[in-house]
């Protein structure tokens, strides 16, 4: 088999990569370990900044976010018994807009299946060879399973944070960056209406709680639990019960109801450079991962993505390497602001187990920082909605 890009990963990288590589001209192949039914499922992120959603309308991928996604002019952050707003469209005319990932993934995927797209499910032993010379090769057992191999002229890693992509890049090239934290998120689906209009990220003695949405039906909330926790130890009333512990505030009333859902995802920061090497390209959590505590990690895979099908239509359509030379410097600075936001959102809002008090009067002190001062509020949005470095002249 051939094709010109092959592609490891039908997540929202991979899936939105064919489908701007095929507005492009320019043919895929997309080859993915889950079933289409887990991948439209997994639970995961639930904010757009304006920059994404303004990415998938113009690539015609916009249809039902339009209709069901919910714009956001701004989200509360709680502590010490107040519950102050930071206005996005006040502080930088922009939004996000709450449109879960498992209905990106749905939507992407439906477009590629309608466009008759070589997307195969259930494949298994991905491997990535040649990756070196300008004829790369993938190969996969599909479900069938018979063993193919496809000639490409570049791959692109989409796999993840657990794929496999990422180690094709020799360790003596590679440079990683990693910090973990002492903590998880524990996140519920709960069928009831969200008690908030507006997301609420809240700082407490207990720990981080953060109250978000699927739509006026389907809450999501999420609170910070030790990094190794057992979702075992914690039914539903135990849950419910440390939530409201978190939330309370005087004459608001957090509702609840049947949860549909819970999980425990761990935390970490991870970097690594280059997303490049020879005619493999790194896109997404690949590549990177942020803690969700900033809503960036699916934000961060439908840029790098977005950089990526014009460098590698350049490449293999037009035969000029320009931008797929500078594909990952010109993402790795847009990935380190993220980052460092995504840090910075983390430790100003969570509580470090075993840290003194000094560490929750440092929180307290930004935080109201942050809600009063418009010069810090402006600086929390334009990273929150999306803030997009000038690539460093030189
Ligand atoms: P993905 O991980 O989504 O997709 C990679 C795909 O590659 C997967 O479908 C995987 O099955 C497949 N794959 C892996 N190995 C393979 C192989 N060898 N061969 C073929 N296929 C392979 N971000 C937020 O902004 N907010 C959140 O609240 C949030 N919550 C999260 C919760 C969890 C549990 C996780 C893991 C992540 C969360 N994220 C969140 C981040 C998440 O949204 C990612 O940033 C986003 O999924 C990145 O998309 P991809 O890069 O496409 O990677
Ligand atoms: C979510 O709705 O899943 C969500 C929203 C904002 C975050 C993290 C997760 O920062």
């Amino acid at each position: 088999m051939r094709t010109q890009v092959g592609i490891v990963g039908a997540g929202p990288a991979g899936l939105l990569l064919s489908h701007l590589l095929a507005l492009r001209g320019v043919e895929s192949v997309v080859v993915e370990t889950r079933s289409r039914e887990y991948c439209e499922a997994r639970q995961r992120a639930g904010v757009l900044e304006s920059g994404s959603v303004q990415v998938l309308r113009e690539a015609g991928l916009a249809e039902r976010l339009d209709r069901q996604g919910l714009e956001h002019g701004g989200i509360y952050l709680q502590f010490a018994g107040e519950r102050r707003h930071i206005d996005f469209r006040e502080l930088t005319g922009r939004t996000v807009t709450v449109y879960a990932q498992t209905e990106v993934v749905k939507d992407l995927i439906a477009a590629r299946v309608a466009a008759g797209a070589a997307i195969e499910f259930g494949i298994s032993d991905t491997e990535v060879d040649a990756v070196t010379s300008d004829q790369p090769v993938l190969r996969y057992t599909g479900a069938d399973g018979v063993r193919r191999a496809v000639t490409c002229d570049a791959i692109a890693g989409c796999d993840g944070f657990h794929g496999i992509c990422r180690d094709a890049i020799p360790v003596g090239l590679r440079t990683v960056w990693e910090t973990g934290y002492p903590y998880a998120w524990l996140g519920i689906l709960a069928d009831v209406p969200p008690s908030t209009d507006e997301l609420i990220y809240a700082h407490h003695p207990a720990g981080f709680a953060l109250h978000s949405l699927r739509s006026p039906q389907l809450s999501r909330l999420y609170l910070q639990v030790p990094p190794e926790e057992d979702i075992a130890a914690w039914p539903d009333d135990r849950i419910w019960a440390e939530l409201q512990r978190r939330f309370a505030l005087p004459g608001w009333q957090l509702t609840e109801g049947p949860v549909l859902e819970k999980g425990i995802t761990p935390m970490r920061s991870f970097v690594s450079s280059p997303m490049r090497h020879g005619r493999l390209f790194l896109a997404g959590d690949a590549a990177h991962i942020v803690p969700p505590t900033g809503a960036k990690g699916l934000n961060l895979a439908l840029a790098d993505v977005t950089v990526l099908a014009a460098a590698l239509t350049s490449l293999v359509r037009d035969g000029r390497g320009e931008l797929a030379d500078a594909y990952s410097d010109a993402c790795l600075h847009r990935v380190w602001r993220a980052t460092h936001f995504s840090w910075w959102m983390t430790t100003m809002l969570h509580a470090t187990p075993g840290a003194g008090s000094m560490e929750a009067q440092l929180q307290l002190s930004q935080l109201r920082y942050v809600t009063s001062s418009p010069a810090a509020a402006t600086s929390l949005a334009e990273n929150y909605v999306g803030y997009r470095p000038a690539a460093p002249s030189g």
